[in-house]
């Protein structure tokens, strides 16, 4: 089986320091933070940034501190969201692809996000697609329900969007798709063959599908945008400690962790 290749989500656009006391914020605590995740067997980071009031950004000089002061650590692969906060505008989210990043997220549908409606025009999707195209970024397809996978399929089809894809499977996100194994097994059923994947469980669901990725052969994102927790009642002290139990599992089972020029390799990124 190929190595484990562990995603750090390390602050996202939800969470507040009052629900974690420990997420970082800004772009010298988010470096540092994916520091330490790399240190613990992080391959790749995926960055959402916030202002000097702690507020969800997609602002590019913000992004660019964070990519700048992260490479001046560590050869993590940096991921940006462009995500964003349900409230962003798709001009807003798109800045970090500007960057030039070797990888960038790019959500292949709308769903309901708690009260909120996460909005992908399949419009959007498109111009998203093609600027990731020409400025050489691989997209990590997120997919919070199947019929997301089945529209990459479909823009595949078309040339929008490069094969092989990457898929992120986004499971547990109240108003779309649960966490439960079987929705993991019918999403990993679902994708075409040569195709890799990882899965990002929301909340309770973070690492018991962390595990079943290692079983079956996809990769595993942790952190503090999905989940708060190390365990039930019991607030994670760092994205770090996360990603520690994930790679300790991971290698128990019999599976080594990717470095990120592993990783690189495995995702076609060099
Ligand atoms: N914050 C969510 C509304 C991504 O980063 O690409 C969207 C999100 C997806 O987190
Ligand atoms: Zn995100």
């Amino acid at each position: 089986m190929e190595k484990l290749i562990i995603t750090a989500c390390l602050t996202g656009a939800e969470v507040t320091r009052e629900q974690q006391p420990n997420l970082p914020l800004t772009p010298d605590e988010i470096a540092e933070a994916a520091y330490q995740c790399y240190l613990a067997g992080a391959s790749m980071i995926h960055v959402h940034a916030r202002d000097k009031e702690g507020n969800p950004t997609q602002d590019y000089a913000v992004y660019k501190e964070i990519k700048e002061k992260t490479e001046a650590k560590c050869n993590i692969i940096f991921q940006p969201s462009t995500g964003g906060a349900t409230w962003h505008t798709p001009e807003q989210r798109m800045q970090p692809i500007e960057l030039s990043p070797e990888m960038a997220t790019l959500s292949m549908g709308t769903c309901n996000f708690a009260d909120d409606v996460f909005m992908n025009t399949e419009a959007n999707i498109r111009i998203f697609a093609n600027r990731m195209n020409e400025l050489g970024v691989k997209p990590e397809l997120e997919c919070f329900e199947k019929g997301m996978i089945d529209t990459a399929v479909r823009m595949a089809k078309k040339g929008i969007i490069k094969s092989p894809m990457h898929f992120d499977f986004v499971l547990g996100v109240p108003g779309a798709m649960g966490g439960e194994l079987r929705d993991l097994l019918y999403m990993v059923e679902s994708i075409p063959a040569g195709s890799t994947w990882t899965v990002a469980g929301v909340g309770r669901y973070q690492l018991p599908l962390n595990i079943a990725a290692i079983m079956l052969g996809g990769h595993a994102r942790t952190g503090f945008e999905d989940n708060i927790y190390y365990k039930k009642g019991e607030i994670a002290t760092s994205n770090a400690q996360l990603v520690e139990r994930v790679a300790r599992i991971s290698r128990e089972m019999g599976r080594e962790v990717a470095t990120p020029d592993e990783a690189r390799v495995i995702l076609g990124l060099k």
